[in-house]
C-alpha cells in the first residue's frame, strides 16, 4: 500500500514537472539600416532531449526581431543557406513589387537577395516569411518566421510600454504537429501543438504595470480567439498596418493566420498573480479552423481535424506571471493614440469583386484547394492591372464553407463592411489581413500608390498556408 502511495506520488511529481512553465523565448534584435539574414537548416530541442529537424534565420528557430525607423533606407541581404529555393516577403509592408518578395522573387540554394527600400509604414508590427508558391508552408512551419518593429516620431509621442523585452514583448503564436519522433509535419491538419515563440508551455514574468504585447498569429491555418483568464479586460491599441485612433477596451480578439495586433495588458496592483493569455475557441461557430467543426456544415470532414484538444475548446496560451515594477513604469493606458482616417467610400474608382469557392463541391470540399474567381493562381499569369495611384473597393464573397483570412500585399486597406454591417472597432484600423467567414462578403477600401511595375505582380491570396500553397 505505501508503495503504491509513493509510485502515484512520483508519478504525480513527473506529470508536474513534464507540464511545467518553459520560460518563453524572447528573439534577440536587430536594428539600424543594414540587415544581415542567413537562412539555415537547424535541429531545435522542443521538447527536452529530443532533436527536431527545423529551419531559422541567424540560428536554429524562428529569425531576429528586425527594428526599422520609418524614413531609413534598409539594405538588407538574405543568404540563403538551406538546401531548398525559397524567397522571404515583408508582410505589411509598403515595399515595391521587386522588393516584396514574392514567389517570383526566389532566392536559389546558395545564393543571395538584396532588397533595398526606403521604410515607408506607419510604426507597427510586421513580420517576414517565406512565400515560395508551393512551399510556403513547410518553410514557415519548420520556423522561419520573425518580427519587424517599424517605429516613427507618431508612435515615439505616446506615453506607451517600447523596452524590448521589458514592457514590449513580441508573441508569435503558432501551433505545429509533431510525429512520433518529435518532427514536424507539414501539412498537417493535425496541429495540436501550441507554442510561442517556440515555446511549448510557455511562461513570462512580466512587470506589474501596462505592458506592451505584439501579438502575430504565425499558425499554419488556425484562428484563435484571443482572451485573458477570468475575462480581465484587455486594450487593443494596433491592427496589422499600425495604431488606433483610441485604445480598444476588450474582452476577445479573434486573430487570423498573418493577423497582427498589439495589445496593452494594465497589471499595476497584480505582484505575485499569474495572468493566462487563452483562446477562447469554444465560442466558434463551425466553419472556422479552430472550431469544432472546421466547416460550416457537421459532415464536412478535414483530413486529420478531430481528435484535436485544440478545437472548439478554450485553452491557454501563455501564462504570465506578475513581478516587481521597473523603475520607470508606464502606468496609464494612454486615452488616444494616433489619427486614422479610412478613404471616403465615394473617392473609389472602381469597385472590384472577388469569389472564393472551393474546387470540388460537397462535403469533402475542405480537403481541396479553393479557387478565387474560379481560377488557382499561375506564376506566369497577372490576373488584375491597377493603375498607379487607384482608390479600389474590393469585395470579397466566401462561397465556400470555411472561413479564409484574406491577404493584400503592397497596402494596408480599410473595412468597409461585412455583409453590409460596419466592422467590429478592432477591424476599423489599417489591415492586410481580414478573414472572411463561410457566405460572408467584406469589403474593404485601399489605394495603390507608390509603385508600379509591368513584369513583377504583388500577390493576393489566402493566408492559410494549405491553401497558399494550393494555389
Ligand atoms: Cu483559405
Amino acid at each position: 500500500m505505501k508503495t503504491t502511495k509513493l509510485l502515484t506520488l512520483i508519478f504525480l511529481l513527473t506529470t508536474v514537472s513534464l507540464t511545467a512553465q518553459n520560460p518563453v523565448i524572447i528573439p534577440g534584435t536587430l536594428s539600424g539600416t543594414e540587415f544581415i539574414l542567413n537562412l539555415q537548416n537547424g535541429t531545435f530541442q522542443f521538447y527536452n532531449g529530443t532533436n527536431t529537424t527545423t529551419m531559422g534565420v541567424n540560428g536554429h528557430i524562428l529569425g531576429p526581431t528586425l527594428i526599422m525607423q520609418k524614413g531609413d533606407f534598409v539594405d538588407i541581404t538574405v543568404n540563403n543557406n538551406l538546401d531548398d529555393t525559397t524567397t522571404i516577403h515583408w508582410h505589411g509592408m509598403h515595399v515595391s513589387a521587386e522588393n516584396d518578395g514574392g514567389p517570383h522573387t526566389f532566392i536559389l540554394s546558395g545564393e543571395s537577395w538584396n532588397p533595398q527600400f526606403t521604410v515607408m509604414d506607419k510604426a507597427g508590427t510586421y513580420w517576414y516569411h517565406p512565400h515560395l508558391h508551393e512551399k510556403t508552408n513547410k518553410h514557415v512551419s519548420l520556423g522561419i518566421a520573425g518580427f519587424i518593429i517599424v517605429k516613427d516620431e507618431e508612435e515615439a509621442a505616446l506615453e506607451l510600454p517600447r523596452t524590448y523585452g521589458i514592457d514590449d514583448f513580441p508573441l508569435v503564436i503558432q501551433t505545429k504537429d509533431f510525429d512520433a519522433n518529435k518532427q514536424i509535419v507539414t501539412p498537417s491538419n493535425a496541429d495540436d501543438v501550441l507554442m510561442v515563440n517556440a515555446t511549448i508551455d510557455p511562461s513570462l514574468d512580466v512587470p506589474a504595470q501596462v505592458v506592451r504585447f505584439r501579438l502575430l498569429n504565425g499558425s499554419s491555418q488556425r484562428v484563435f480567439n484571443i482572451g485573458l483568464s477570468a475575462n480581465l479586460t484587455f486594450y487593443q491599441i494596433g491592427t496589422d498596418g499600425g495604431l488606433l485612433n483610441e485604445p480598444l477596451a476588450l474582452t476577445r480578439l479573434q486573430m487570423a493566420p498573418g493577423e497582427r495586433a498589439e495589445i496593452l495588458i494594465d497589471f499595476d496592483g497584480m505582484e505575485g498573480q499569474a495572468v493566462q493569455l487563452m483562446s477562447y475557441a469554444s465560442e466558434f461557430q463551425n466553419g472556422i479552423y479552430g472550431a469544432t467543426n472546421p466547416g460550416m456544415m457537421q459532415f464536412m470532414t478535414l483530413d486529420g481535424y478531430k481528435p484535436n484538444a485544440l478545437n472548439g475548446t478554450n485553452f491557454d496560451i501563455i501564462e504570465f506571471n506578475v513581478v516587481a515594477q521597473t523603475s520607470d513604469p508606464v502606468t496609464l493606458v494612454p486615452t488616444t493614440l494616433v489619427e486614422v482616417t479610412p478613404y471616403p467610400e465615394e473617392s473609389a474608382d472602381i469597385t472590384r469583386t472577388l469569389n472564393f469557392s472551393p474546387s470540388q463541391m460537397g462535403p469533402d470540399q475542405l480537403n481541396h484547394p479553393f479557387l478565387i474567381n474560379g481560377t488557382s493562381f499561375n506564376m506566369d499569369i497577372i490576373n488584375y492591372t491597377i493603375p498607379l495611384n487607384n482608390i479600389e473597393i474590393w469585395s470579397i464573397f466566401n462561397q465556400s464553407a470555411i472561413a479564409h483570412p484574406f491577404h493584400i500585399h503592397d497596402v494596408q486597406f480599410f473595412v468597409l463592411d461585412r455583409n453590409g454591417v460596419s466592422p467590429p472597432a478592432s477591424e476599423q484600423g489599417r489591415k492586410d489581413v481580414i478573414l472572411i467567414k463561410p457566405m460572408e462578403t467584406v469589403r474593404f477600401i485601399t489605394q495603390f500608390t507608390d509603385f508600379a511595375n509591368d513584369p513583377v505582380p504583388y500577390m493576393l491570396h489566402c493566408h492559410m498556408l494549405v491553401h497558399e500553397d494550393g494555389g
